[in-house]
């Protein structure tokens, strides 16, 4: 086990070169990303706590040469103390859950057809998902596969679908993942803030070639976006 460890490591890393979660290049992204960085630094919070108290307490009440070990009494009842271990988890917890239910709502709001419906200025693309490829069809019928092609600092608004099994659409620097479902529509809006290239994939495991079930989005500049929106 312990050979593996190292060519695990460099796997890990390079394997999330081409789609980093960490790495938020859209306003859902960066919501998404801040909650992640939240919790995460709660946990690291309590971690370093607990360990330096293990360490401390494991050096003070050490078995010293020459020192007569003797086990100390039972604490019956520390009113204070139990105070503190429930009333500080209940902190970190609310903590973590005001932004999380926040940032639920808000991207609820956006992301599927809700009281609003869509945003004024939301570009509509209609997404497919069948075995095993993508087609995005925009608002003058233009289609491409497995190529999305999105302008950048323009709210996109993605109306998804399936022509067989469940799928799930995902671009890891622009978005959470959602549900393609068949004889279903759901939705997810994001706004894209930096031109480049993002991959996208399926991420339910929908058959045999569900790992080839990928996309390129390609974000450009408005202009760009509206002469390839005139190409046949
Ligand atoms: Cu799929």
């Amino acid at each position: 086990m312990k050979k593996l460890f190292w060519p695990f490591v460099v796997i890990a890393f390079l394997s999330g070169c081409q789609m980093r979660v960490l790495n938020p290049k859209s306003d859902t992204a960066d919501t998404l990303t801040n909650l992640i960085y939240l919790s995460f630094g709660i946990m690291m919070l309590v971690l370093i706590v607990v360990f330096v108290l293990f360490v401390y307490f494991l050096r003070k009440f050490r078995e010293r040469k020459g020192t007569k070990f003797d086990v100390p009494a039972d604490e019956k009842e520390n009113k204070w103390l139990e105070i503190t271990w429930t009333v500080i988890p209940i902190l970190l917890l609310a903590i973590l859950a005001v932004p999380t239910v926040k940032a639920t709502y808000d991207l609820t709001s956006k992301v599927s057809g809700s009281a609003e419906g869509s945003k004024d200025n939301a570009m509509i693309v209609e997404v497919v998902g069948q075995q095993f490829n993508w087609k995005f069809t925009y608002e003058n019928g233009k289609e491409s596969y497995d190529e999305l092609i999105l302008p950048v600092d323009q709210v996109v608004e993605f109306r998804l679908t399936s022509n067989d099994v469940i799928h799930s659409f995902w671009v890891p620097n622009l978005s959470g993942k959602i549900d393609v479902l068949p004889g279903e529509e759901t939705r997810l809006s994001f706004e894209p803030r930096e031109e480049g290239m993002y991959q996208g994939k399926c991420a339910e495991f929908c058959g045999a070639e569900h790992t080839l079930m990928r996309f390129e989005t390609k974000v450009i500049s408005q202009e760009a976006f509206e002469s390839w929106m005139q190409e046949e």
